[in-house]
């Protein structure tokens, strides 16, 4: 029997021992505890993932107090968290950034080294949690992290995909995927939870009846019931006691059996419904920037939005809070539309299952909701076909048509007459077949709308929610995404962590602002030295790599000009290449010709379905094969590929870049996050006024910036009086030759169809205007170039980039989200009787 009483059951050890010490013994002692109490093996059979496994549930073990103690003390202190929305957290390995947080990484490497093992091949032996696509998921990840080391009560809500984004080899110079099987080894760092399960409805009808108060309710009979079990993740801030929540919701069968069938001797029916409800969560959708209305993402939306907003209630309800509260206590963002169903979830909750009238329900949704838009490229913004939508979920497009209504009324209150603009912003596209707009609902149900970078904002207003800017003014916002400088220069760049610290102690790394006291040391010889030092040895680590992975030769000393990021027709790789064979062309137009030598390094996914960005890869492949090997290049120019980009990967990239290729067309990326890595580890940018790049150019100032390419206006202006592509080809003789030499076949073996798709979009369309842009580029690319062969004034440059990127800490962005949409404090947790973090 269960005692009513609970007995105390928290440990009260006061002194250091094995599961709470941070000392080099102790973190021994732990790590041999845990390989043959947790993992079961003596040490002469153990495999390296043994010895990850011991040393991760070493980590862990110091995270739970802190963990435990921050949810209690939130419950205890009543206070308001947010709750962060989003189908995609790509969180990168846990095990290295946990020991940053907690300030043992030096002691925990002493401890393995000690011991005999590689403690790198023990982080490398992670596998990374992929479950998102690109900069959305990495930024959600980023939040996370800031939230914790600000002290922010708060909890991330998402999926947990058994298969994260696909692993990409390359064939023949063609990506090829395959299944992430990132949970195949076992997890260390997730606690299940199945006892906080929750359920969740699919398909069906509804049905009116009266309750016992004679109101009028409306009841939804599902077709279909999924349980959704959280896993929990901790997230320990940096160097403070707050650990953050990740729970992640993993689907299930309702019933196990289906008994009927069961009992009729069906017993693979029975079990049949157990593999569909389980299929819901399998896998993440591996596109980036579209969207594609297939019904299992509609349903994993629902599924993960359901659940969250489940479990938010009852943790009121625990507590003995009425739902009234409900906006009081949590502030919900939504990570771009995912996400939105919520609206729609969130009355239907307070209505149909806990009784709250209409008008309340929708104050509280819309005090409660807060929706961040990450795109304007029109491929990207979700609708769902309505026959889909109303046979998934028909209780909710009753309320989006009922929230509809009432918000066309308001319409035409304010906007008389006005049938074009009704028909614009209405929840419903009726312009043919019908759609439900996934980006309406969300600016209806939420009391703020923002972008991710001023110019992204900007256009925001101007243009994709132009209508709704009109008529809640007040909602917009911009929050310039940010990034941790935890993972993207502790943990990733250790080398120029320590250099930045000798010189001006610690305290950049919970504020980044503190970076332009390197300012000082510009004109110090022997820091420039030293910075250089540094950026040759990463450089040199990373040849090794290339070397191993790749088979090719490159030079360190070389420039070392990298573009990693999602493969896209907007992101312009393409553009990258045709610089390649542009300076490829002036080596074959002249083998003496004074090239600075330079390593084009590329990486990056292509969404499986997209043929026009797996075209790309193979370019970029190709091209490789050629200039690599062409002696008259005599090893000037490289280029590589580096397959299976990846946040561990990412992590080992930034800190090699001497120029980071930000190359977009204006007006198409929304802010980019993978610009503000590159150029804090000391990265020269060449880019265009896209995205948070102004925002970066602004800051390093313009003089320490390659700018080139259109503005938006500019391409606004060209694309209204007609564009021709082939204009700029048949006009520049150098572009010309370039495209010539792919199109003639000079890198597929004379194969004149291979590349025919990029050519003659290219010529012909060019949505994203390369060639306009050419020109413009090459000249930029020249004086980078020239400027390269001043180490000197390089260096100088580099140390600049570093010293004012201060503003790109995601701690800024959270703590504008807190004092301008979530309205949320920071609430200190202390430990009782216990070490403190670094002591
Ligand atoms: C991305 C955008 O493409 C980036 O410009 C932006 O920095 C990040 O989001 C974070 O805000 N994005 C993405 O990765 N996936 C989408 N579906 C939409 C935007």
């Amino acid at each position: 029997t269960v005692p009513n009483q609970p007995i105390e059951c928290v440990p009260t050890v006061v002194v250091e021992d094995d599961r709470t010490g941070l000392s080099v013994e102790t973190l021994k002692r732990a790590f041999q505890d845990n390989l043959f109490y947790i993992q079961g093996k003596f040490a002469n059979i153990a495999t390296q993932n043994d010895y990850y496994m011991a040393l991760a549930y070493t980590v862990r073990d110091r995270l739970l107090r802190r963990w435990l103690t921050t949810a209690e003390t939130h419950t205890h202190q009543g206070v308001r968290t947010v709750a962060y929305l989003s189908a995609e957290f790509l969180m990168g390995p846990h095990l290295g950034n946990n020991l940053i947080s907690l300030g043992i990484y030096d002691e925990a490497k002493q401890a393995i080294t000690e011991l005999g093992l590689d403690f790198d091949a023990l982080l490398q032996q992670e596998e990374e949690p992929g479950l998102g696509n690109g900069g959305l998921g990495r930024l959600a990840a980023c939040y996370l992290d800031s939230m914790a080391s600000l002290d922010i009560p708060s909890i991330g809500y998402g999926i947990r995909y058994e298969f994260g984004i696909f692993d990409q080899d390359i064939r023949d110079g063609w990506q090829i995927e395959s299944t992430d099987k990132w949970l195949r080894y076992g997890n260390p760092w997730e606690i299940s939870r199945p006892e906080w399960a929750v359920e969740v409805k699919l398909g069906g009808h509804t049905e009116r009846y009266t309750d016992e108060n004679g109101r009028n309710r409306t009841r939804w009979i599902p077709h279909e019931v999924v349980m959704g079990i959280p896993y929990d993740t901790p997230i320990l801030g940096y160097k403070t006691n707050t650990a953050t929540t990740l729970r992640l919701w993993s689907a299930a069968a309702a019933e196990s059996f289906d008994f009927a069938a069961f009992n009729s001797g069906d017993y693979f029916r029975a079990v049949q419904q157990k593999t569909v409800s389980e299929t819901l969560t399998k896998v993440l959708y591996p596109n980036d920037e579209s969207a594609q209305g297939k019904k299992l993402r509609l349903a994993q939306q629902i599924f993960f939005v359901s659940c969250s907003l489940q479990d938010m209630m009852l943790i009121l309800i625990r507590q003995g809070i009425p739902l009234e509260q409900f906006h009081e206590k949590f502030a919900v963002q939504l990570n771009d539309t995912h996400p939105a169903i919520a609206v729609a979830e969130l009355m239907r909750l307070l209505m149909d299952e806990h009784g709250i009238e209409w008008d309340t329900a929708w104050r509280i949704t819309q005090k409660t909701l807060s929706y961040t838009n990450h795109t304007l490229l029109p491929e990207a913004l979700e609708r769902w076909g309505m026959g889909l939508f109303s046979t998934l979920l028909p209780r909710h497009l009753e309320i989006i048509y009922e929230i509809n209504s009432q918000f066309l009324d308001d319409i035409r209150r304010k906007f008389p007459n006005d049938d074009a603009r009704l028909s614009r912003m209405s929840l419903i596209d009726e312009a043919g077949e019908r759609y439900v707009r996934m980006a309406h609902l969300a600016c209806v149900g939420s009391h703020a709308i923002n972008g991710v970078a001023a110019l992204h904002s900007e256009l925001l207003k101007q243009d994709v929610l132009r209508d709704f800017y009109e008529l809640y003014p007040e909602k917009f916002s911009n929050k310039t995404n940010g990034v941790t400088p935890r993972r993207f220069m502790v943990l990733s760049n250790p080398r120029l962590t320590n250099l930045i610290t000798s010189k001006i102690g610690d305290g950049w790394i919970k504020h980044l602002d503190d970076l332009r006291k390197l300012e000082a040391f510009v004109e110090d010889a022997d820091f420039r030295q030293q910075w250089r030092d540094i950026k040759l040895a990463i450089k040199q680590d990373l040849a090794t790599y290339i070397k191993q992975v790749n088979g090719i030769d490159v030079d360190p000393t070389s420039l070392f000009d990298i573009q990693a990021k999602r493969i896209h027709e907007y992101k312009r790789q393409h553009l990258d290449v045709l610089h390649i064979i542009t300076l490829y062309n002036r080596i074959k137009a002249n083998p003496d010709v004074h090239i600075t030598p330079r390593t084009f390094i590329f990486g990056g996914k292509a969404a499986p379905g997209y043929f026009m960005a797996k075209l790309i890869i193979k370019l970029i492949n190709s091209v490789g094969d050629v200039v690599n090997n062409d002696p008259d290049v005599r090893d000037r120019l490289k280029v590589v590929f580096l397959k299976d980009y990846n946040v561990k990967f990412a992590q080992r990239v930034y800190p090699a870049a001497d120029l980071s290729e930000q190359i977009s067309l204006a007006g198409k990326e929304a802010s980019g996050t993978g610009n503000m890595k590159f150029s804090m580890n000391g990265s020269l940018t060449i880019g265009t006024l896209d995205g948070a790049n102004v925002e970066i150019r602004d800051e390093v100032g313009a003089e320490n910036f390659f700018l080139f390419g259109l503005t938006t206006p500019e391409v606004y202006e060209l694309k209204a009086k007609g564009y021709n592509p082939y204009h700029y080809y048949e006009s520049n003789p150098a572009l010309k030759a370039v495209i010539d030499r792919i199109a003639s076949g000079g890198f597929s073996n004379g194969d004149t169809n291979l590349f025919n798709p990029l050519v003659s979009t290219l010529l012909y369309k060019d949505d994203y205007l390369l060639l306009a842009d050419y020109q413009s580029y090459i000249d930029c690319q020249d004086r980078v170039s020239q400027t390269y062969l001043d180490q000197e004034y390089w260096t100088r440059l580099s140390i600049l980039n570093s010293a004012r990127m201060g503003k790109f800490s995601s701690d800024r962005s959270i703590r504008e989200y807190c004092e301008d949409i979530w309205y949320v404090k920071p609430v200190a947790v202390e430990l009782k009787e216990y070490v403190q973090a670094g002591t």
